[in-house]
């Protein structure tokens, strides 16, 4: 992706998941805003957007973080919110025997106490392959990827997601339920 479309989806991430009000719009409860709406309020804001631009970003982005509307009319970030004006109505999808989260070295005694907290976000967010999960992990520092007993927390009857984009997520996950190699 060139560093244009990198710096609009960095920006659409920052106003889709966690501050819409930094250019004052306002998503529903699913997270969509209408792409019309988007652009007048960023090109407000000082921030150059076309329709064209958005397409581009939504086509071209390696972790399909937005999601077109199925009329072509809104926006939405597939994952990863954080602000309280969103609340997706994620369907519940029964997992794999198995789901990874990647993190850093400086979090595993923490982890290993409390177990995964979402944090800021509204979700614990778990990748389907320990590869993606090195990568999340990444983001932190030294990266150390978990395994998570997904398929048995469900049976106890913990809920899991799957966004639009193919990450997984869920509210919590007890440090029971984590394998560390
Ligand atoms: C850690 C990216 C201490 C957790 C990715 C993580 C993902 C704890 C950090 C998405 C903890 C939160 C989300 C505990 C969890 N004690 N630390 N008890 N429980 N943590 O960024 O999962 O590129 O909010 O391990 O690909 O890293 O933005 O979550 O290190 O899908 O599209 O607290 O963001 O996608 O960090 O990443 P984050 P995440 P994008």
């Amino acid at each position: 992706m060139s560093k244009d479309l990198n710096n609009i989806s960095k920006f659409l991430s920052y106003v889709l998941r966690h501050q819409p009000e930094a250019i004052n719009i306002r998503l529903d409860t699913d997270g969509w805003v209408d792409i019309d709406t988007l652009i007048s309020q960023a090109n407000l804001h000082g921030e150059s957007l076309t329709r064209d631009l958005i397409e581009q970003v939504i086509k071209t982005n390696d972790k399909k973080r937005f999601t077109l509307s199925e009329d072509g009319l809104k926006i939405r970030a597939a994952q990863g919110h954080s602000t309280a004006q969103v609340e997706i109505n994620y369907i519940k999808q029964i997992p794999p025997q198995y789901l990874y989260h990647g993190t850093a070295t400086r979090f595993v005694d923490s982890i290993k106490q409390q177990g995964l907290i979402a944090g800021d976000r509204h979700y614990v967010h778990l990748s389907l392959d320990e590869k993606t999960a090195t990568m999340v992990g990444q983001r932190h520092g030294k990266p150390v990827v978990v395994k998570i007993k997904a398929q048995l927390m469900n049976q106890l009857g913990y809920k899991f997601y799957l966004a639009d984009n193919g990450v997984w997520l869920t509210n919590s996950v007890p440090s029971e339920f984590l394998a560390w190699d």
